[in-house]
């Protein structure tokens, strides 16, 4: 079976920006990163991610970005290591975006924002036995982010961005198969920064794991076209609206702290 997410999801309303947005608690997300207020926390582990691509398999328009979809049935695709002390199977992965270079990504690190942010969707499988559960839980899920910059062509993403024109509407679907989203994280996997916080879309659950790679990867501005040519509404519907500008408002990091891997 696929990924459960899609039932969390399915609650989501394109407007959801305004009463659903109240704040659930004090540990919010997305942030931003103030570099000199992190702290460097040696025991932290490097981060073990180990991703089967066979368990890929489909993309997934659901209106608000693209969903790349995989068979969390087994323990075949996990992150584990790092901050998390269980292992993760890992989900789905999704992005966030903007409509121009200027903003995009939800994360910011000392108030730079970057064009658009990669979201790595894990759950923890020793303690819970499905996302739907783990989505409610104390340290039930754990996502990695990597921010995308503007640079040259990033060849692994492009077979991602050859198959998005076939999802462009919401609500459809493409059988996908064999993708390694190992070829998505930036060559420095060591160097990250932790936090605990929530999810960035309902239900808002304050029950995530972030760690957000300190190395963006690159992409090209012809692939965040494309990105960028997605839309948020149906084939049934008369106004288009294209898919961008898919990120919640930054939250208070109030008394938390950001540790970092590395000094
Ligand atoms: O925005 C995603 C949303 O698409 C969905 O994946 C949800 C549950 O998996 O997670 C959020 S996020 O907090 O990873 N941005
Ligand atoms: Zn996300």
């Amino acid at each position: 079976t696929v990924c459960s997410s899609k039932y969390v999801l399915s609650a989501m309303h394109p407007m959801w920006q305004g009463p659903l947005a109240v704040p659930g608690g004090d540990r919010q997300s997305p942030i931003d990163i103030a570099v000199r207020k992190t702290q460097w926390d040696r025991q932290l582990k490097p981060l073990e991610m180990r991703y089967d691509p066979r368990t890929c398999q489909q993309i997934w328009n659901n209106g608000y970005s693209f969903m790349v979809e995989y068979d969390d049935t087994t323990d075949r695709s996990t992150v584990k290591g790092g901050p998390l002390e269980d292992q993760y199977r890992l989900c789905q992965f999704h992005f966030h975006w903007g409509e121009s270079n200027a903003w995009g990504s939800e994360h910011s690190v000392d108030r730079r924002l970057f064009p658009a942010e990669l979201h790595l969707v894990h759950w923890n499988s020793d303690k819970y036995s499905l996302f739907e559960e783990a989505v409610m839980e104390e340290n039930g899920l754990g996502v990695v982010g990597v921010f995308l910059k503007l640079g040259k062509r990033h060849e692994g993403l492009q077979k991602l961005v050859d198959a998005l024109p076939a999802v462009r509407h919401k609500d459809s679907v493409v059988e996908f198969g064999r993708f390694d989203p190992t070829c998505l994280l930036p060559e420095n996997t060591e160097d990250y920064w932790t936090y605990y916080g929530s999810l960035t879309t309902p239900p808002l659950t304050e029950t995530v794991t972030w760690m957000v790679m300190k190395q963006p990867i690159e992409v090209s501005h012809d692939q965040l076209a494309v990105f960028r040519s997605l839309l948020f509404t149906s084939a049934e519907e008369e106004v288009q609206r294209s898919m961008v500008n898919n990120f919640r408002v930054q939250q208070p990091v109030g008394g938390r702290s950001v540790r970092s891997s590395f000094d």
